[in-house]
């Protein structure tokens, strides 16, 4: 470990000698503002005292019919304490814990509040397995760490939050170095401070994708067809977020993805200019969630706000302008909260929009694999280094289950890109596009339709992420039309389609 102050810094520490808890037992009190403001003292310099024992002593015994069987941890293991307790608070601020470093005597038992004072949900993590379990914005929990007789990390486990550097790090005596603890050997996560990025329970080798796997038995493509704008001005939907483990992402993998209405991407919506969109967002995840709509123009600060488990809010826009809109969960990190699934479409169709023979909708994203079944990388995610490219949500599903079409058919693709990080060169093999409508007009063709007397045609739609538009062409004959991002690595990692075209 580095960067470990030499002093003391574990503001509201307070002392307890002697005080009976039990290792390992996350107690969230669910109160916000119930707990002991973090104070100003240095934990040393109050942990002989037993200044308030009687109040610690008795929040610490409340726990202890329920803590031993939780405990799987062993950070006590084999070590002599000194008999004493060391009590002290962590806050949130943003993605810091705060205070970041807390230093005890060597010996000491320490109990860490917890007080969640950021805006999403958090937890704390110790090497070893301690955990305070989730712990909601506004509410604390305690954890016992043990005896602690050497350096310790501790870190959130929701994806992310550990690369985006909520790393707490304990020392005994001031010391960032010394004899490791039992459970450090034991998990391997031991001064290991530059591992981040995984929650505990994400760890594991990053799962392999098989490019040649056929679709498992069962699996339903997302369905890219699309169906016309629904009748009316005002458009109600519920979106309801989830985090759906084993969710097939192509290639042979599962993740656990985080979704709207379970799925990733979530549901296309779609109108007409001027259309209302009421939406009621609801939390039935594990950990903060939020959406933020490109189709709408709004104030972001009430309605893209974070919301806990259990909660929900209402956000509603009017679609003043056409195109294909990003939504996306704006809970940070985005970048890996957008990554896991958390991404949609909404179009809003032109004035004139000409009838076509075929829709579909593609929305290209990334995606960077966790261990088989598990959730993003996101490591990988700050790198901008995917292991898998998709449309629609799983890396091949239309190679493997062709979008059809006919000869002599008028095809629309509406295209998205959702990133969260990379752009698309969206390309069909063997054709031209005739119309292209990009972020809002027309490059080329327009409501009228063909028969336009302009010659020029396009090879390539260039999105960036969050862009989107749409492209037309028509299918000369029978044949199978390879769909896909001309960034041909991405292409290769599974951002393409075929367009079946037969009689
Ligand atoms: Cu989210």
């Amino acid at each position: 470990m580095t960067d470990v102050p030499d002093k003391p810094s574990a503001p509201g520490a307070t002392g307890a000698p002697g005080t009976p808890s039990a290792p390992g037992a996350p107690t969230a009190t669910g109160a916000p503002g119930s707990s002991r403001a973090a104070g100003a003292l240095p934990a040393r310099a109050l942990d002989r005292r037993g200044a308030i024992l009687g109040v610690a002593t008795a929040g610490a015994a409340a726990v202890v019919g329920t803590a031993i069987h939780a405990w799987n941890g062993a950070s006590q293991g084999g070590a002599t304490g000194s008999g004493r307790t060391t009590e002290a608070t962590v806050t949130v601020k943003g993605m810091r814990f705060v205070p970041d470093t807390i230093d005890v005597a060597s010996g000491d038992r320490l109990v860490i509040t917890l007080e969640n004072t950021g805006d999403q949900v958090h937890d704390l993590v110790l090497a070893g397995g301690a955990t305070t379990g989730r712990v909601a914005a506004g509410a604390s929990a305690r954890l016992d760490a043990g005896v602690i007789t050497g350096p310790v990390e501790g870190w959130c486990s929701i994806a992310g939050h550990r690369a985006q550097g909520m790393v707490l790090r304990i020392t005994a005596d001031g010391r960032a170095t010394g004899a490791a603890q039992p459970s450090q050997a034991a998990t391997g996560h031991g001064g290991h401070g530059g591992h981040g990025g995984h929650g505990a329970a994400a760890d594991g080798p990053s799962a392999t994708p098989n490019r040649e796997a056929p679709l498992p038995e069962g699996f339903t493509p997302f369905d890219a067809a699309l169906a016309p704008a629904p009748a009316g001005t005002v458009h109600q939907h519920t979106l309801t977020v989830t985090e759906v483990p084993s969710v097939y992402v192509g290639a042979g993998v599962t993740q656990t993805r985080w979704t709207f209405n379970g799925t990733a991407p979530g549901p296309v919506l779609r109108g007409k200019v001027g259309d209302t969109f009421e939406i009621t967002l609801v939390n039935n995840g594990s950990m903060s969630h939020s959406i933020d709509f490109h189709a709408g123009i709004v104030s972001p600060d009430a309605v893209m706000r974070s919301i806990n488990p259990g909660e929900s809010l209402v956000y509603s826009f009017t679609a003043e302008h056409a195109g294909i809109w990003l939504y996306h969960c704006s809970t940070a990190p985005m970048s890996v909260h957008l990554a896991s699934g958390m991404h949609g479409a909404v179009i809003v169709d032109p004035d004139g929009l000409a009838g076509v023979d075929r829709e579909y909708v593609l929305i290209q994203s990334e995606i960077y694999l966790g261990p088989e079944g598990g959730v993003t990388d996101a490591d990988k995610v700050a790198a901008k280094a995917p292991d898998l490219m998709c449309f629609n949500g799983a890396a091949f599903q239309y190679a493997l289950q062709p979008l059809q079409a006919r000869p002599g058919e008028r095809v629309r693709f509406w295209v998205m890109d959702a990133g969260p990080s990379l752009p698309t060169s969206f390309h069909v093999v063997g054709l031209q596009f005739d119309t292209v409508f990009f972020e809002g007009a027309y490059q080329l063709g327009g409501p009228d339709g063909v028969g336009r007397s302009w010659r020029g045609g396009s090879q390539a739609l260039g999105l960036q992420p969050a862009q989107g538009g749409f492209v037309e062409a028509v299918v000369p004959a029978v044949g199978s039309y390879a769909v896909v991002t001309h960034a041909f690595a991405d292409m290769e990692k599974g951002a393409m389609a075929i367009l079946k075209a037969s009689e």
